[in-house]
């Protein structure tokens, strides 16, 4: 355990592990969006959890560290706005990228371990995301060696163009399987990995089924999408080796769920935004 981060103290390690990703740094922006994500269900089967659901049905909201706007009501988790804006998170990818972030991270009695068997984490979405820059994920967080933690996520985006350079994927409907580490202490994002797929709009009955896939042999995880309420599942992409830790280390493999619309200006926006700069700062010179 000491490995991680002699130096400091577990709650500590917690906080910084979880705020890496899910707090970065709030700026001020005037770029805000409305969104409102409903996850009528979440559910395990396997693994320590057995067969676990929480249909968010006690009107409670008991999940642990929210940030943003996430509440529990009508029999759902809505991640909605305002959410906290967050400049950071992508910043060594395309510094254009501002997330508003309404993300939450799943109870104790959801936490999974290697060793433990095979899981299935399913969670179900009553719609999908919206352009220009929709954006909703389940992660699973662990810890590797040496101060670095690893969130392993499926997501469904819906961006719009410039939002779409921005992360590399395509515009549109799309799934994405993604891998990213970070370090604990300066919570700089380190690597990211990420593989799309494009989704058919006409394929949609209006909810996404969002899922992970353990296989504690092989310490592989699988990512798929289901769009016909869970009748049958897109998996596009192979699955990825991942070595969860054995417990849950200082709230390790742990499942994080994002409402994370990101906010990129497309390009008409920046260069009206870039001339009334322009302007501004003519205008300003005189009396500089
Ligand atoms: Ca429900
Ligand atoms: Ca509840
Ligand atoms: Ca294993």
């Amino acid at each position: 355990m000491s490995r991680r981060c002699p130096s400091m103290h577990p709650i500590r390690l917690v906080r910084f592990a979880l705020s890496g990703f899910l707090l970065g740094v709030v700026v001020e922006d005037a770029r805000a969006v409305d969104f409102h994500y409903e996850i009528e269900r979440f559910q395990i089967v396997g693994n320590l959890a057995g067969n676990l659901t929480d249909e968010f049905d006690d009107e409670s909201m008991d999940w642990d560290s929210p940030i943003g706007t996430v509440s529990e009501f009508d029999g759902a988790l809505h991640l909605s706005s305002p959410g906290v804006l967050d400049a950071s998170a992508y910043s060594n990818l395309n510094p254009d990228i501002v997330l508003e972030r309404s993300d939450v991270v799943a109870p104790r009695p959801f936490v999974v371990a290697d060793g433990e068997g095979d899981f299935t984490a399913t969670s179900t979405w009553r719609s999908l995301p919206e352009a220009p820059g929709g954006f909703f994920a389940m992660g699973l967080l662990h810890f590797l060696p040496i101060g670095v933690t690893e969130i392993l996520s499926v997501s469904i985006s819906n961006f719009a163009s410039a939002t779409a350079d921005a992360f590399e994927r395509p515009p549109g409907l799309s799934m994405t399987f993604s891998t990213v580490t970070f370090d604990i202490q300066s919570q700089a994002l380190l690597t990211q990995h990420q593989e799309s797929f494009e989704l058919d709009p006409l394929a949609l009955d209006g909810t996404a089924l969002l899922q992970l896939e353990f296989d504690d042999l092989a310490n592989e995880l699988g990512a798929g999408v289901s769009l016909d309420g869970g009748s049958t599942f897109l998996r596009p992409f192979a699955a990825r080796e991942v070595q969860l830790d054995a417990e849950s280390i200082f709230n390790s493999n742990r499942f994080l769920f994002f409402g994370d619309p990101a906010i990129v200006p497309e390009p008409s926006t920046a260069l009206l935004l870039g001339l009334g700069l322009i302007g501004l700062a003519r205008m300003r010179r005189p009396t500089a």
